[in-house]
Parts: C-alpha cells; sequence; structure tokens
C-alpha cells in the first residue's frame, strides 16, 4: 500500500501496436530507472487504445504484446504494478467525474486531438476529443505525484495539473490531488519519424519503415536504417549546423543516446563522413539496444497465462489503492 505524501510514479502505454524505439528512448527506459526509486504503477491503457477503431481479437493481442514489452524492457512486477486499465473501473469512474470538471475550452486546445482526428474531426470519437481526461483520471486515480512520459505528452500533462488544481478548488478539498509532476528525458524526449524528421515516431504511422520495432529483427533494423531518410550533405562539425536537417538529427540524436553520449561527441567522432558509413554504425548500436528485447518479447509471448497472471495480480494490487482514492472523491463530490 503507498503511504501518504510518498512520492508515486503512475505512467502508460496504449497498446495500439508494436511498442517502437520511440516508446522505448522516451518513456520505457524511464520507466525501468525509476522503478529502483520509486513506488511505480504501469499501465497497459486499453481504454485509450479504442478511442480510436480496434479490432477486437488484435486488441487483445496487443494487451498481452504491450504487456511482454514492459516485461521485456525491464519492468519488474515485484517491484512495479503492472496491469491493465480496463480491469480498474476507477479509471472510467473518475474520468466522467474529472469530464465534468474540465473545460471545453481545455479540450480545444489539446494538439494531439487536432493531429489525430487530422481534417476529418466531425468524425472523430468522443471519446479521442475527451482522451486527455481519461488520463488526468488515470493518474490521479492513484493520486501519482511523477509521471514519466515523451515530450509529446507534455501538454496532457499540465491538463492533468489544471483539472486536479481546479477540482481542489472547487470542492474547496486543499491538496486532495498532488498536483502531477511531468518526469521527460532531456536528452531525447522525442524520437521523429525515419520517413519524416518534422514527424514524431508513432506505432499508428502507416509506413512500417518510418519506424523501429522493438520485435525488429537484425535485417530488418539494417533496411529500415538504410533507407532512412536523410540528405546529400556530409555530417557536420557544429551542432549548428544541423538546423534545417530534421532527419539527419534525428539519427544522430538516436547515436548519441544510445552510446551514452551527447551530439557534439557524436559529431566529432563522425564529421565529415558520409550518412551510409554512419548509417552502418547507427543500425549496429541499435542491433545491440534493441534486438535482446525483441528476443524476449518473442519468447514472453508463448505464454500468454502467465501474463495474464501478472495483469491480474497488477489489477489486485491497483484496485485496492484506486478504490480507497474513488470512495473518497466520492464522498467530496456529494454523492451518497
Ligand atoms: N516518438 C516518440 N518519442 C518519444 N517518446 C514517445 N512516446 C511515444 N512516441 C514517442 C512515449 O511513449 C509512451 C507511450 O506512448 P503511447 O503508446 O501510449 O501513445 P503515443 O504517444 O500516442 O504513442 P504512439 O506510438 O504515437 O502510438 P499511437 O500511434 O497508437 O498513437 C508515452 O509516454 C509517449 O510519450
Amino acid at each position: 500500500m503507498v503511504k501518504k505524501n510518498q512520492k508515486l510514479v503512475f505512467s502508460g502505454v496504449q497498446p495500439t501496436g508494436n511498442l517502437h524505439l520511440g516508446n522505448y528512448l522516451g518513456a520505457m527506459k524511464n520507466f525501468v530507472d525509476l522503478q529502483k526509486t520509486m513506488s511505480c504503477i504501469y499501465c497497459v491503457v486499453d481504454l485509450h487504445a479504442i478511442t480510436t477503431f480496434k479490432n477486437p481479437t488484435e486488441l487483445r493481442g496487443n494487451i498481452l504484446d504491450t504487456t511482454a514489452g514492459f516485461l521485456a524492457c525491464g519492468l519488474d512486477f515485484n517491484k512495479s504494478i503492472i496491469f491493465n486499465q480496463s480491469s480498474v473501473s476507477g479509471h472510467s469512474e473518475l474520468s466522467w467525474i474529472l469530464n465534468c470538471v474540465s473545460r471545453v475550452g481545455w479540450m480545444n486546445r489539446m494538439t494531439q486531438f487536432k493531429e489525430k482526428a487530422g481534417k476529418n474531426k466531425e468524425n472523430a470519437s468522443v471519446g479521442l476529443y475527451v482522451y486527455p481526461n481519461l488520463m488526468a483520471a488515470d493518474i490521479l486515480l492513484y493520486k501519482a505525484t511523477h509521471v514519466p512520459v515523451g515530450d509529446d505528452q507534455k501538454q496532457h500533462l499540465e491538463l492533468a495539473r489544471d483539472i486536479a488544481q481546479k477540482f481542489n478548488n472547487d470542492f474547496k478539498s486543499v491538496n486532495f490531488f498532488p498536483l502531477p509532476e511531468p518526469l521527460i528525458q532531456k536528452k531525447l524526449s522525442r524520437v521523429m519519424s525515419l520517413r519524416d524528421g518534422t514527424k514524431k515516431m508513432s506505432k499508428s504511422d502507416d509506413s512500417n519503415y518510418s519506424r523501429i520495432d522493438l520485435k525488429d529483427t537484425k535485417d530488418e533494423i539494417r533496411k529500415k536504417i538504410k533507407k532512412a531518410k536523410t540528405d546529400s550533405s556530409p555530417i557536420p562539425e557544429k551542432v549548428s549546423d544541423l538546423s534545417n536537417r530534421p532527419e539527419a538529427l534525428n539519427l544522430l540524436n538516436i547515436y548519441s543516446f544510445l552510446t551514452n553520449s551527447n551530439l557534439e561527441g557524436t559529431l566529432n567522432l563522425m564529421q565529415g563522413k558520409d550518412f551510409s558509413k554512419f548509417k552502418e554504425a547507427l543500425s549496429d548500436v541499435i542491433i545491440s539496444s534493441i534486438c535482446p528485447i525483441g528476443e524476449e518479447i518473442n519468447k514472453l509471448k508463448k505464454d500468454k497465462s502467465y501474463l495474464i497472471k501478472i495483469l491480474k495480480e497488477g489489477t489486485l494490487k491497483a484496485s485496492e489503492i484506486a478504490s480507497k482514492n474513488l470512495k473518497e472523491v466520492k464522498e467530496i463530490v456529494g454523492f451518497v
């Protein structure tokens, strides 16, 4: 059980496809480090996944795949609570209450909705529109204090803080919900698409060549990196020379992060080389960090009952915290 005023980490990943290098570097690596020093709750956010239609059979498979991904990346179910969101009904219940606290004007500012709904926003689900309120409920249901996320989720987290603050003010419950702090990887907060350096690497991108999946084989990784978009200029000497070269910057950033270096260090090493040479070195470092994880995911996936057992155990632990907090929320709101 989480003690009063204790630091508590919460984060989630959508089971919408294979975990990719962006999820790993932007989120999962941070998740793994945090469990060494803090109490952590990590959730497969399946309620978020259905904000766009998902085939039920594929969704079931993806929930288990994402769970396998959590374990293969190094999450330890003896240290952290690992479960799937739909199995704790408090997420949906609190989400409704927070829908009534959050403002339409706040929702209208969310850039992710605009990106995901695209031109056809009249036809987007209402769930996609209020997705950030559900994300706030996920965090506040556990009174989490810290949320490790990629830079793309920063705006949603700021909204969660606004909702927490408004709830505390409206119901005169000073400090009832803590204002959650984002924990964003400083060195590489956003991994970009391999096809377009201005777009983030994403599971739902139609092109397989836009991302490196954790389950990709060595050959697939080499092929994808070889085909990754770059430009005709060689690797420059100075960081400032990369300002208008988003694809080049992205590949050099990934290399720097995976070799525990920084951009200056990588440029010192690689300046003057053309991209074909650099891409070989980049493939090597990606293969050595990603392939062992992919092999472990494939191994874990074979034992579905084991993965389900882990989720069930996590659900029991999460429910214990959630039901206590939700009871308090209902009393504050005035439910009988
Ligand atoms: N490209 C990225 N760079 C850094 N961090 C990233 N994250 C996602 N993409 C990148 C971080 O990974 C965590 C889990 O994300 P998610 O799967 O729940 O949702 P998402 O951000 O919407 O990721 P995708 O891949 O773009 O999924 P789809 O295509 O299904 O929407 C989050 O902490 C996120 O910041």
